[in-house]
């Protein structure tokens, strides 16, 4: 057998073996992405009757948040062998602003009156 021969037989063999090593490698996936992905909003403008309403709503607000509100979604995509992608989206603090605020202002004036506050601050009270 010539050298030229013996070169014919390798190459496709060390290409299959690469490619076997190539999945044992990879696991379950053999295109594996993950990303994190931050998303926020310009805040709304909105003003406040009173004193207490801004301070019945910005105390509402960071219940909010310590009540484990904050929004957070999680993608996974996965098909065995082949493909594998995770995702993770976080919204920023505008978006979870601007929420309270179209939860607040009920008649949609942009304008946060006592009472809309205090109604705001019962709901966020509230388990
Ligand atoms: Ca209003």
């Amino acid at each position: 057998m010539s050298t030229f021969h013996v070169r014919l037989l390798i190459k496709p063999m060390l290409c299959a073996a690469g490619a076997a090593l190539a999945l044992f490698a990879a696991g379950t996936g053999c295109i594996s992405t993950e990303q994190t992905e931050y998303r926020d909003e310009p805040r709304v403008k909105v003003e406040f009757e009173n004193e207490t309403a801004g301070r019945l709503f910005y105390e509402s607000l960071s219940k909010m948040h310590s009540g484990g509100s904050r929004t957070e979604s999680r993608t996974e995509i996965s098909i065995p062998i082949v493909f594998d992608h995770k995702q993770h989206v976080v919204t920023g603090d505008n978006t979870r602003f601007n929420e309270a605020v179209r939860r607040c202002d009920t008649n949609g004036d942009g304008r946060i009156t006592e009472q809309e506050a205090r109604i705001f601050a019962d709901q966020v009270a509230k388990p």
